[in-house]
């Protein structure tokens, strides 16, 4: 567990979750007088999308060797190692929920209602199953696509983005801003994902670069070519940053956060 989730990464998910929080805390309010602490559900979102790292690396999956810049854990330790420690993660997630919001149990109830569902059959885990059976026909289409990766990829920011919201206080028109906002903003990272395996070296990504070609993967870059991909992460990128700026805080930070997704370059 701790040799995963302490590899690194960009810690996109919970740097969400701190900055839709504070969308909504007022820098005169004294804290926690209206945001409850974002830290634990932060933490929390990453040990659940480490768990779905270390998962997605098995053999069973895509096999891969390279994760954050080390070994795969199943390759540092051993198969089921990896499988327990990812098992491991994910109940950790919700036990963080549960021990750090127990003094505010609506707020800790709509926290864990958001990640898991976001986490589920029908979003991360339906998302993730979509593709592997995708991986195995020759035509999956762009329809295909967008289902893959709206649920394995976009529901987790759009969760780390709801969960800020929730901690901050957020009113319901102001969450749904923010889980469209991560919805655009998933699809954006993906495509941008799709075009840095296509485009960077493995030493840049920290994981196995060019695998989507060498498997025939369907991948937007497949689909559309690498100039089509960089303008649909541009308009999803615009649209995302639309659904930001009518939310009802500060969002300058979180609005320069979504804006450099964009040109991230790993
Ligand atoms: C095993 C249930 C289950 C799901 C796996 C996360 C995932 C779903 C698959 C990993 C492969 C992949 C391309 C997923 C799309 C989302 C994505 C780009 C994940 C990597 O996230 P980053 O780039 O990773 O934020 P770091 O290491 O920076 O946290």
């Amino acid at each position: 567990m701790r040799y995963s989730l302490q590899a690194g990464g960009k810690r996109l998910r919970p740097v969400l979750v701190l900055a839709a929080a504070d969308v909504f805390r007022r820098t005169t309010d004294p804290l926690p007088a209206r945001s409850a602490d974002a830290l634990p559900a932060a933490v929390a979102i990453e040990c659940l999308h480490t768990y779905s790292l270390v998962h997605d690396d098995l053999p069973c999956m895509d096999n891969d060797d390279l994760r954050r810049g080390r070994p795969t854990a199943h390759k540092q330790f051993d198969e089921a190692t990896a499988l327990l420690a990812g098992d491991a993660l994910l109940t950790f997630a919700f036990q963080l929920l549960a021990r750090h919001y127990a003094a505010t149990p609506t707020l800790g109830l709509r926290l864990t209602h958001e990640l898991a569902e976001a986490a589920g059959s029908a979003q991360l885990i339906g998302g993730q199953m979509e593709d592997l059976l995708a991986e195995r026909k020759a035509d999956a289409t762009a329809a295909d696509l967008d289902f893959i990766h709206l649920n394995k990829t976009a529901a987790m920011i759009s969760a780390a983005l709801a969960l800020g919201g929730h901690c901050g206080g957020a009113g319901e028109a102001d969450l749904a801003r923010l889980r469209d906002a991560g919805r655009s903003l998933g699809l954006a990272f993906q495509i941008v994902d799709d075009i840095l395996d296509a485009t960077a070296d493995t030493a840049t990504l920290g994981k196995t670069a060019g695998k989507d070609a060498r498997a025939d993967k369907t991948t937007y870059v497949k689909l559309h070519g690498l100039d089509a991909a960089r303008r649909h992460a541009e308009t999803q990128t615009r649209l995302a940053l639309d659904a930001l700026a009518g939310l009802g805080g500060d969002s300058r930070f979180l609005v320069a956060l979504a804006g450099r997704m964009a040109t991230r370059k790993n």
